[in-house]
């Protein structure tokens, strides 16, 4: 099977503005913008409605000491891109039986091939808007193109050896396709395509005929090169754009003459740029768990189903970019320092009002406290069990009437760790359920009127306690907590006529 699709998109902003950039310099900027005000007159229900701003279309006003009359009208209000992308993929798949169908196999491979065109805006500055800092517009020789491929890859097996047995086990394999839109390390590259495992696989085993079945499951999944901002963005690229700004401009005279290394220097380390444009940067993930499953039909009227699950999650491998970037900083500040011994570099400000030695210092903790922090699955709560048990009587006046009730049962969440890197354990969670059911049957207007009555419980005991998601710093304060719903009954009456 094979599949072609074609995307165009973008995303633009327009604003109102007066053409040329009369008042400032930015063709957008609020001083050139078109406010239109609305007057409500009481009483005159078409002065409420506001027009759409397309339409009265332009303005034109003459203006005190201008020649030519101001006139309105739209552009992009910021930076804005286009990509135009092509996706073909091809699908084949293939399921085999053997020994009298005893054992299926299936078989299943893809490929994706993405081309992506992006084109960027750039400023024109050209006819009404010589002299300003220009109007955004496409700008067709900006036009980049990404090639990627992606592969997946699925295996599957079925086996019946015996009638009470059946074993499967599945393994599957995915090349994906990277978020074009992020920019990773120093020269703001498209991220490494994501590349993730997983293998299950388990028995199921059925007794007294069907009426027990036990089914026991293994799971295991990575997932590596999961792209996330991280702090990246907001944090450590800003952070590293003020550093070098420090070093371009000691002095903050907001003049380079004085810049303290040379581009020699920098050019030592593979990792630095003048300027940082990196928005995020990668970790990878590996979970594996259990779950075990056992459904009961004890009797005509007793059913029971047990449910047992054990997840552990980790994250491992967070900012391989960002952590060699700063090994890489620290290194040439330390150079910096020795070749300018007459210059206390971390004491060095620039026009920042931080000093080198404490935007780094600050970095050094920043990096280690967000590398713990993702190096915990947290929030994740590692047991999960249910029970849950109905009886339905089958003779007596009271025939049909379901009794259930059952518990969930969740381990303490990892609530993060404190100021000293130690671990906290959140609540555990126990919520008791209950259901009754009565089915009836009358006859009215000569009609059979099948129908129930259902009453179901959530929370009989109303555990209502706080369950604390999260500590502060100290190790004591929750930061986080969530309050379980009250108890909640609802009654329910259905009938089918
Ligand atoms: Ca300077």
């Amino acid at each position: 099977m094979t599949q072609r699709q074609k995307t165009d998109s973008g995303g633009r902003v327009e604003r109102e503005v007066w053409l040329g950039a009369p008042f400032a310099a930015d063709p957008s900027g609020d001083a050139n913008a078109v406010w239109r005000r609305n007057y409500i007159t009481l009483g005159e229900s078409n002065s409420i409605h506001a027009p759409d701003p397309h339409s009265p279309a332009t303005i034109s006003v003459n203006f005190p000491g201008r020649a030519a009359p101001l006139e309105s009208g739209w552009i992009p209000g910021a930076v804005f891109n286009e990509t135009e992308q092509t996706l073909d993929s091809a699908l084949l798949a293939v399921q085999s039986h053997w020994f009298n169908r005893r054992v299926v196999t299936t078989a299943g491979y893809r490929i994706d091939e993405v081309t992506q065109y992006r084109t960027n805006s750039s400023a024109d500055r050209s006819g009404i808007w010589t002299g300003s800092n220009g109007v955004l517009v496409l700008d067709p020789s900006t036009k980049t193109r990404f090639d990627f491929s992606g592969r997946t890859k699925t295996v599957g097996i079925v086996g019946h050896p015996t009638k009470w047995l059946s074993v499967f086990i599945n393994g599957a394999e995915n090349l994906g396709l990277p978020a074009a839109g992020q920019r990773l390390g120093p020269e703001g590259d498209v991220p490494p395509p994501p590349r993730a495992k997983g293998l299950d696989g388990g028995i199921t085993l059925e007794a007294f005929g069907g009426r027990l079945v036990t089914r026991l499951s293994y799971y295991e999944t990575t997932a590596d090169n999961q792209v996330n901002a991280m702090g990246v963005n907001n944090a450590f690229t800003p952070r590293y754009n003020t550093v070098i700004g420090i070093l371009d401009d000691p002095n903050g005279d907001r003049n380079t003459d004085d810049r303290i290394y040379t581009s020699t220097q920098m050019a030592k380390y593979s990792e630095l740029r003048p300027q940082a444009i990196a928005v995020g940067d990668t970790l990878d993930s590996e979970s594996s768990g259990y779950e075990a499953r056992i459904t009961a039909n004890l009797t005509a009227g007793l059913r029971f189903i047990v449910n047992y699950s054990y997840t552990d999650q980790q994250k491992v491998n967070a900012y391989p970019r960002t952590k060699l970037l700063w090994d890489q900083v620290y290194a040439f500040v330390a150079d910096l320092q020795q070749a300018n011994p007459n210059v206390d570099v971390d004491a060095l400000a620039g026009s920042s009002g931080t000093t080198l030695g404490a935007l780094l210092a600050t970095n050094v903790t920043d990096l280690a406290d967000r590398s713990f922090d993702f190096s915990q699955a947290l929030g994740n709560r590692k047991h999960k069990a249910n029970i849950f048990g109905n009886y339905t009587l089958q003779r007596t006046r009271l025939k049909g009437l379901t009794v259930g009730g059952g518990a969930r049962y969740q381990s303490a969440m990892n609530a993060g760790a404190d100021n000293q890197n130690v671990m906290h354990e959140g609540s555990d969670l126990v919520v008791v359920d209950a259901m009754v059911r009565y089915p009836f049957r009358i006859a009215l207007f000569e009609r059979n009127i099948r129908g129930s009555l259902q009453l179901n419980v959530r929370n009989v005991l109303d555990d209502t306690d706080p369950l604390i998601l999260r500590y502060a710093g100290d190790g004591v304060t929750a930061s986080r907590v969530n309050f379980q719903a009250p108890r909640e009954m609802i009654f329910s009456c259905t009938a089918r006529f």
